[in-house]
Protein backbone atom coordinates (compact mmCIF):
# COMPACT_ATOMS: atom_id res chain seq x y z
CA UNK A 1 0.00 0.00 0.00
CA UNK A 2 1.62 3.43 -0.67
CA UNK A 3 1.68 5.89 1.94
CA UNK A 4 -0.41 8.72 0.55
CA UNK A 5 -3.13 8.38 -1.41
CA UNK A 6 -4.11 11.39 -3.53
CA UNK A 7 -7.94 11.28 -3.96
CA UNK A 8 -8.95 14.28 -6.96
CA UNK A 9 -11.31 16.42 -4.90
CA UNK A 10 -13.37 18.25 -7.62
CA UNK A 11 -14.97 16.47 -11.07
CA UNK A 12 -15.25 18.24 -14.37
CA UNK A 13 -18.44 18.91 -15.75
CA UNK A 14 -18.29 19.38 -18.94
CA UNK A 15 -20.88 21.29 -20.71
CA UNK A 16 -21.80 20.88 -24.65
CA UNK A 17 -23.90 23.52 -25.48
CA UNK A 18 -25.70 23.13 -29.09
CA UNK A 19 -24.20 25.87 -31.43
CA UNK A 20 -26.55 28.84 -31.51
CA UNK A 21 -28.70 29.38 -35.17
CA UNK A 22 -28.13 32.44 -36.99
CA UNK A 23 -30.66 34.31 -38.73
CA UNK A 24 -30.27 36.12 -42.44
CA UNK A 25 -31.41 39.35 -42.46
CA UNK A 26 -32.71 41.11 -45.68
CA UNK A 27 -31.80 45.16 -45.23
CA UNK A 28 -33.62 48.12 -47.52
CA UNK A 29 -32.32 49.80 -50.16
CA UNK A 30 -34.07 52.61 -52.52
CA UNK A 31 -32.05 51.07 -55.17
CA UNK A 32 -32.81 47.56 -55.90
CA UNK A 33 -35.86 47.01 -57.62
CA UNK A 34 -38.74 45.23 -55.84
CA UNK A 35 -38.91 42.65 -58.53
CA UNK A 36 -35.34 41.36 -58.41
CA UNK A 37 -35.05 41.28 -54.64
CA UNK A 38 -38.26 38.49 -54.90
CA UNK A 39 -36.01 36.76 -57.47
CA UNK A 40 -33.07 36.88 -55.66
CA UNK A 41 -35.42 35.21 -52.33
CA UNK A 42 -37.22 32.63 -54.05
CA UNK A 43 -33.92 31.27 -56.03
CA UNK A 44 -31.60 31.62 -52.63
CA UNK A 45 -34.01 30.70 -49.99
CA UNK A 46 -36.41 28.56 -51.63
CA UNK A 47 -39.62 30.76 -50.86
CA UNK A 48 -42.49 30.67 -53.28
CA UNK A 49 -43.96 34.32 -54.83
CA UNK A 50 -45.98 34.69 -52.00
CA UNK A 51 -43.54 34.37 -49.11
CA UNK A 52 -40.98 36.35 -51.04
CA UNK A 53 -42.83 39.14 -51.83
CA UNK A 54 -44.32 39.55 -47.81
CA UNK A 55 -39.81 39.23 -46.76
CA UNK A 56 -39.65 42.24 -49.48
CA UNK A 57 -42.37 43.99 -48.30
CA UNK A 58 -41.24 43.73 -44.74
CA UNK A 59 -37.88 44.92 -45.39
CA UNK A 60 -39.25 47.56 -47.72
CA UNK A 61 -41.34 48.98 -45.04
CA UNK A 62 -39.47 48.43 -42.01
CA UNK A 63 -35.74 48.55 -42.81
CA UNK A 64 -35.23 45.06 -42.44
CA UNK A 65 -37.10 41.66 -42.47
CA UNK A 66 -35.78 38.13 -41.50
CA UNK A 67 -35.56 35.83 -43.89
CA UNK A 68 -34.78 32.70 -42.58
CA UNK A 69 -32.42 30.90 -39.74
CA UNK A 70 -29.47 28.50 -40.17
CA UNK A 71 -26.42 26.70 -39.15
CA UNK A 72 -23.81 29.31 -39.31
CA UNK A 73 -21.63 28.76 -41.71
CA UNK A 74 -24.97 27.66 -44.62
CA UNK A 75 -26.20 31.24 -43.26
CA UNK A 76 -23.08 33.10 -43.99
CA UNK A 77 -23.09 31.72 -47.37
CA UNK A 78 -26.50 32.02 -48.53
CA UNK A 79 -26.12 35.29 -47.05
CA UNK A 80 -23.13 35.82 -49.23
CA UNK A 81 -24.56 34.48 -52.47
CA UNK A 82 -27.54 36.65 -52.46
CA UNK A 83 -25.82 39.72 -51.56
CA UNK A 84 -23.46 38.91 -54.14
CA UNK A 85 -26.49 38.56 -56.82
CA UNK A 86 -27.51 41.82 -56.30
CA UNK A 87 -24.05 43.43 -56.83
CA UNK A 88 -23.52 41.96 -60.25
CA UNK A 89 -26.35 43.64 -60.88
CA UNK A 90 -25.11 46.92 -59.73
CA UNK A 91 -27.50 47.01 -57.19
CA UNK A 92 -26.59 47.30 -53.22
CA UNK A 93 -29.04 44.80 -52.01
CA UNK A 94 -27.35 43.47 -48.85
CA UNK A 95 -28.16 40.30 -46.83
CA UNK A 96 -26.51 40.10 -42.91
CA UNK A 97 -26.49 37.53 -40.79
CA UNK A 98 -26.58 37.41 -37.10
CA UNK A 99 -26.61 34.63 -34.12
CA UNK A 100 -30.04 34.14 -32.51
CA UNK A 101 -30.58 34.96 -28.52
N1 LIG B 1 -36.93 49.71 -51.46
C1 LIG B 1 -36.76 49.11 -52.78
C2 LIG B 1 -37.56 49.90 -53.81
O1 LIG B 1 -38.43 50.66 -53.44
C3 LIG B 1 -37.18 47.64 -52.80
C4 LIG B 1 -36.44 46.84 -51.80
C5 LIG B 1 -37.13 46.10 -50.85
C6 LIG B 1 -35.05 46.83 -51.81
C7 LIG B 1 -36.44 45.36 -49.90
C8 LIG B 1 -34.34 46.07 -50.86
O2 LIG B 1 -34.38 44.62 -48.98
C9 LIG B 1 -35.05 45.36 -49.92
N2 LIG B 1 -37.27 49.69 -55.07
Amino acid sequence: MPDTVIKPKNRTKTKVERPRLHKVILVNDDFTPREFVVTVLKAEFRMTDDQAYKVMLVAHQRGVCVVAVFARDIAETKATRATDAGRAKGYPLLFTTEPEE
